[in-house]
């Protein structure tokens, strides 16, 4: 079995110019997550299950596990060098690493360090998402803003962690998806699921239809479509929800399927943030061969102009992605740039 340690140096020669910069920046985000990974796996027994009585950005109840996975991840980011600022969920303004050795690191990163926690205490799925990019700023400077709101094209990285039934991180460096599961008798990610490609039809959709009535008449006629009778087809498809954008997407990677929270009359941006939920699950998605979009443009070209912003987000099985742009063409194309 390989470790992800052993992974990620073999395959640094995917960047030739890279001098261990990112294997590193890697390894950190493992060791990250492993310390979360003990938390999670413990919360419903410890004194850190419940609210802090804090409030995000999100104007969500942040929950103890929430504040704990941000500051690990910050920590780790701070302290590893090679990272110069972050952008998370859980502040409203980028954090800047302003010492002396992170002025120099070559990259920033986006994460959303513990996501659907509002499962937490129901015991179900739950995850970590980041993205990765080489910072615009000037190496030796302060990082700005600017660097964190970069097109999710100019990502070098991106991944997720997963805090199921087994604990794994699935990433990518551009050169193909591979999940590593880790073994807590050792304290090791190892390679379980490797060069991972997403079945390019897939009979699983995966929406909160609670807010049908607020749905784009697109969406509607998309999950007829799902819904009709057609055996050639494979349809009726079946639909499965977990509320964890995490595990509802790993999921989908390894059965096929689509992932689908649009924007509504109510939202017109839909729920999702652009930075760390939808650009990192996007390019895992491209590279295991799947698609990603907005309901009508690559997800991945869209522009940040804020670091909290949101976005409608489709993803999963290309063919069913395609099938429901359709449908937001035909149906819904005065919704189109209405977030
Ligand atoms: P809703 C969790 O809060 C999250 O960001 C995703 O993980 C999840 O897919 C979605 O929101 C759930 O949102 O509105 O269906 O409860």
């Amino acid at each position: 079995m390989k470790t992800l340690i052993q992974f990620i140096s073999e395959t640094q020669h995917d960047f030739p110019y890279a001098t261990g910069e990112l294997s590193r920046l890697l390894n950190d985000i493992g060791i990250a997550a492993k310390i979360v990974n003990r938390e999670v796996n413990k919360a419903g027994l410890s004194h850190i299950m419940g609210l802090s009585g804090q409030v995000n950005v999100q104007g969500e109840e942040q929950k103890k596990l929430d504040v704990f996975a941000n500051e690990q991840f910050i920590s780790a980011l701070r302290y590893g060098g090679q990272c110069c600022a972050l952008a998370s969920e859980e502040n409203d303004e980028i954090i800047i690493f302003d010492n002396e050795i992170s002025r120099r690191g070559k990259y920033v990163v986006a994460i959303d360090p513990l996501d659907g926690s509002s499962n937490i205490e129901v015991n179900v799925s739950i995850g970590t998402v980041f993205s990765i990019y080489r910072r615009i700023s000037k190496p030796g400077e302060a990082a700005t803003e600017e660097d964190l709101l970069q097109p999710g094209t100019s990502m070098i990285a991106a991944g997720y962690v997963i805090y199921g039934s087994s604990t794994m991180l699935v990433y990518t460096t551009g050169y193909g998806v591979n999940g590593f599961t880790y073994d807590p008798s050792v304290g090791l990610f190892l390679l379980s699921h490797p060069n991972m490609k997403i079945p390019a039809a897939g009979n699983i959709y995966s929406i909160n239809e609670a807010n049908y009535i607020y749905f784009p008449e697109g969406v509607k006629q998309y999950l007829q479509y799902c819904q009709e009778d057609d055996k050639a087809s494979g349809r009726p498809y079946t639909t499965r929800y977990i509320g964890s954008l995490v595990a509802d997407f790993h999921r989908n990677l390894i059965r096929g399927g689509i992932y689908i929270y649009p924007g509504t009359a109510k939202n017109p941006a839909g729920k999702l943030r652009l930075l760390y939920e939808c650009n990192p699950i996007a390019f895992i998605a491209e590279q295991a061969g799947g698609k990603a979009s907005d309901g009508f443009r690559r997800i991945m070209e869209i522009k940040p102009e804020h670091i909290h912003q949101r976005s409608p987000f489709f993803v999963g099985s290309t063919s069913m992605v395609d099938k429901a742009e359709e449908s937001m063409l035909t149906y819904s194309g005065d919704f189109r740039n209405k977030h």
